[in-house]
């Protein structure tokens, strides 16, 4: 073969199947007997629980299954098991599911949930997580969770509404502030967000009277969804059968599981008839998990020339009701929450706070995109008062090749280069130093400004110790290949890249791979969780050591068919043959099923090649101290962004953005930029339009899109330059490492960095909506 599939713009695989409407998705399935559920919501952001009637709704012809939280013993966590499947003595938030129905129509199951009187009886909440600190503050939990399978990570605090806090201590943090020239101190917000994945969580559940349960869902990782059925209800995985089809985007809220355990437990109730249940996009918005809203307070102490000498950080997690991956993203943020930056003295308090509002989980960049808001907005304000260039600042602190990070890690030459991703995008955005104010006025009177905005970002994989990804090559009778793999592909186009992969070290045409769509527990091996930008490098490493087994077995065999060494075969084109002498082979196609003599013998059999990869994950980290070494490397990259903005309405128009991510090795081009881009555009919806609003009782505003804004094709910048650096990953396949989550994060402070060029204004609070934008310009304009 003399063309290599590695770094070309191959088209997705699947994209056929997806524009033809033929890639079945749970939404489009129906079983036989299939019945229909819906939920019953709580109008109440705290709220006792008093009484449930469910009588009439019972009654109602039709129906087959009512639930409610008193007959569900079971809890769910994962972390921290601290939530019911339905809410039991009290709601915690407005939208928890309060009870259920399974009918045999839609229709039937809605008019059934109508008949369902609930009592309540309102309790104090709270929705900030600063308030939700104090000494007086309402408990959301009264008890706290017990702890889940994952063990080891967090630091709950009983009497108290926290629900994890992670520290991390490095050198003398009051010693770097006495010796600085400089300290700023600074708080930054951003609200909770939606993931609003084109298709809203589904899940087809059917309940054996065997005792086996069967799902059909919208996850994200069919084994963690198996894990956590089996945690809940307390039965072996093996009578747990986990199936996921095409799934409509993930971004991190089909991580766990939501709606799973419900469905399962309707259909056990109307005799194991499979239940389906699909969210609404309404309950997207108020029951399905969100992005966790934050409040970030930086102090930070510069030297006169600009170097950071002490950095004291307080993350506090508006984590919602319930923790979820709360937990989690609090400790992520507690390692990573410095920045790509080389600081001495560190100190960071991150804290995972229960409040009032829907509770939040993963969601693309776990945590990093809201703390690098506050991280990359403080850095420009730094700059700004102390007179040095936002790109010079950073040039001076970022970690280089021997700069050791907040954890202890060594950067190596062979690590990702954040330094030079920064430099590549100033010099294509055409980065020449901040605006000086003068300019700005002058620009002003035109009613139209422009700026410009960099920032930097970093992130691991957030993958505790010892995770692993697996994968299985069969070999078929006409000599092609299908891949099983139990990673899922949710629109990131992994399966391509596997494919490719899988080609490129097969030696033979990706048509003729197949990587199989479909997950399947019963029969996929095993895999952690699709999560953490973390599956190319996984699964393609586990698929690279697939088929180098699979070329061992054919070179045995070969070598038993072409009487020469194993060490003298090579393969290519489909054929091994023998170096010396390329006219002596055989062909995939023979070996596939074992070779069979023209006598008739046959030697070998059906070739099947098997890898797994162990990834070399996170130590855990010292929950006392918060020390720890994330072993595998961290992606790194750098936006610009240049925005005009209309100073009569304080609208921002995007007029370019740069992007520029280490990603070791480019494995697929096209796929690369589509990832860069789908995640710069949800960045640009979170920095600009995108944040829940609530009323005074918790009630969510803007559940719907009438009143959401997500970022439309007419949102997209005029142009989009997605720059690569590759410094290959020694341990990634083929150098790789991962980008899925990265281009999201920094996005919202690079634009608010422009913004700040562009008027001189800052702004701390996101969206950066026009209306803020208008009124800082207005207290601008008559100060
Ligand atoms: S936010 Mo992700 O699915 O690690």
């Amino acid at each position: 073969m003399n063309e290599s599939y590695i770094g070309k713009s191959i088209p997705r695989i699947e994209s056929v199947d997806k524009v033809t409407g033929s890639a079945r998705y749970v939404h489009d399935m129906k079983l036989p007997g299939m019945l229909y559920a819906r939920i019953l919501t709580s109008p109440h952001a705290h709220a006792k629980i008093c009484s449930i009637d469910t009588s009439r709704a019972e009654k109602l012809p039709g129906v087959k299954a009512v639930l409610t939280g008193p007959e569900l013993p079971y809890k769910l966590g994962l972390y921290l098991v601290d939530k019911d499947i339905l809410a039991k003595d009290k709601v915690r938030y407005q939208g928890e599911a309060v009870a259920a129905v399974a009918a045999v129509s839609e229709e039937i199951a809605e008019e059934a949930v109508r008949l369902i009187k609930v009592e309540y009886e309102p309790l104090p909440a709270v929705f900030d997580p600063v308030e939700a600190l104090k000494e007086d503050a309402p408990l959301v939990h009264e008890e706290l969770g017990s702890y889940s399978f994952m063990k080891g990570v967090f630091n709950p605090r009983p009497n108290t509404n926290i629900a994890n806090h992670f520290k991390l201590r490095k050198g003398d943090v009051e010693k770097g502030f006495q010796e600085s020239y400089r300290i700023f101190e600074n708080e930054f917000r951003m609200p909770q967000v939606q993931h609003v994945p084109m298709e809203t969580h589904a899940v087809i559940a059917e309940w054996l009277p065997s005792g086996r349960i069967n799902i059909y869902t919208s996850a994200q990782s069919p084994f963690t969804v198996r894990n956590l059925m089996s945690v809940a209800f307390n039965i072996p995985h093996s009578r747990i059968h986990v199936v996921i089809p095409y799934v409509g985007g993930g971004f991190g809220g089909k991580a766990g599981i939501h709606l799973e355990p419900l469905a399962a437990t309707l259909s056990r109730k109307a005799g194991g008839r499979p239940v389906k249940l699909v969210a609404t996009r309404e309950e997207e918005f108020n029951t399905i998990p969100v992005r966790q809203g934050i409040i970030a307070r930086i102090k930070t102490g510069v030297s006169a020339e600009g170097r950071i000498l002490a950095e004291d950080i307080t993350y506090y997690w508006d984590a919602g009701a319930y923790a979820d991956y709360g937990v989690n993203i609090g400790r992520a943020s507690g390692y990573s929450g410095a920045g790509p930056y080389d600081i001495d003295n560190v100190r960071i308090d991150s804290y995972t706070i229960y409040t009032n509002h829907p509770y939040g989980t993963a969601y693309r960049g776990f945590g990093h995109v809201e703390f690098f808001w506050a991280i990359e907005r403080q850095m420009d304000i730094i700059a700004h008062e102390m007179g040095i260039d936002p790109y010079e600042l950073r040039m001076k602190n970022l970690l280089k090749p021997g700069s050791i990070t907040i954890t202890g890690e060594k950067i190596r030459e062979n690590t990702g280069r954040v330094d030079k991703c920064l430099e590549m995008v100033a010099k294509e955005i055409g980065w020449k130093g901040s605006k000086t104010e003068e300019e700005r006025k002058k620009e002003f009177v035109t009613g139209r400004v422009k700026g410009k905005g960099i920032a930097v970002l970093h992130k691991a994989p957030a993958m505790p110790t010892f995770t692993s990804s697996s994968a299985i090559i069969k070999f078929n009778e006409d000599g092609s290949v299908d891949v099983l793999t139990s990673g899922t592909d949710y629109g990131q186009g992994t399966y391509t890249a596997l494919a490719q992969i899988a080609a490129e070290v097969l030696k033979m045409p990706l048509e003729k791979v197949h990587v199989v769509w479909e997950n399947d527990t019963d029969t996929g091996p095993y895999d952690w969780q699709t999560v953490a930008s973390r599956y190319t490098f996984m699964g393609g490493n586990a698929v690279i050591k697939a088929a180098r087994d699979l070329i061992e077995q054919m070179k045995k065999v070969a070598s038993a068919v072409l009487r020469a060494p194993e060490d003298e075969l090579e393969i290519d084109n489909e054929k091994v043959y023998i170096k010396h002498n390329p006219d002596e082979y055989v062909t995939y196609q023979q070996l596939a099923m074992g070779y069979v003599y023209p006598n008739g013998n046959a030697i070998g059999g059906p070739l099947i090649g098997r890898g797994s990869y162990i990834a070399q994950g996170l130590t855990n980290l010292d929950p006392e101290t918060g020390q720890g070494l994330p072993a595998i490397d961290w992606t790194y990259g750098a936006h610009g962004i240049e925005i005009e903005v209309d100073v009569r309405t304080g609208e921002i128009h995007v007029k370019k953005v740069v992007s520029a991510f280490d990603v070791g090795r480019v494995i697929n081009r096209i796929l690369c930029e589509g990832q860069i881009t789908g995640g710069v555009v949800q960045g640009l919806g979170t920095a600009l339009l995108e944040g829940y609003v609530y009323n005074k009782d918790g009630k969510l505003l803007n559940n719907s899109f009438t009143d959401y804004k997500i970022p439309t094709a007419k949102d997209i910048p005029e142009t989009l330059i997605p720059l690569f650096v590759e410094t290959p990953q020694l341990d990634g396949p083929f150098g790789a490492r991962g980008v899925a989550e990265h281009p999201m994060i920094s996005v919202p402070s690079a634009l608010g960095n422009a913004l700040y060029d562009a008027l001189g204004i800052d702004i701390k609070e996101l969206p950066i909506t026009s209306e803020q934008v208008w009124k800082k310009i207005k207290n601008k304009v008559t100060k």
